[in-house]
């Protein structure tokens, strides 16, 4: 009788621990992730873990792109790195590694004057 019980919590307690872990995996990135909105655009660029931040559209304003992370241990998401892009040509870039130490997600926002707007927000994602 007991040891019949003991198993039957044992498997249920594997079942849930399984079921935990799995939730708490975001998905993986191995791709390139783009979000933006015609402000701006944010890339993730799964080869050498780069980011680009790119402007496009004369609108006064400039974007910033950050990348915000938060770790499998818990607490409070936080930016890990950022970049910005304003009127100059081209696009500006920063490298970041990319981890399986806990989610990550990009987040675009329009610098226009006196506040920074969110506009754009990736998934959460890691590798
Ligand atoms: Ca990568
Ligand atoms: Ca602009
Ligand atoms: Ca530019």
């Amino acid at each position: 009788m007991s040891i019949s019980l003991g198993r039957r919590l044992g498997i249920t307690a594997i079942a849930a621990t399984s079921a935990v872990i799995f939730s708490a995996t975001p998905a993986l990135a191995h791709t390139n992730i783009t979000i933006g909105t015609d402000q701006g655009r944010m890339t993730f660029i799964d080869d050498g873990d780069v980011f680009e931040v790119c402007d496009t559209k004369a609108d006064g304003a400039g974007v910033v792109g950050k990348l915000w992370f938060n770790s499998y241990i818990g607490g409070d998401w936080y930016v890990e790195a950022s970049g910005d892009d304003g009127g100059d040509d081209g696009c500006d870039k920063f490298a970041h590694n990319v981890e399986d130490t806990g989610e990550f997600q990009m987040r675009l926002y329009w610098t226009g004057p006196g506040y920074d707007k969110e506009i754009a927000r990736s998934r959460t994602f890691n590798e």
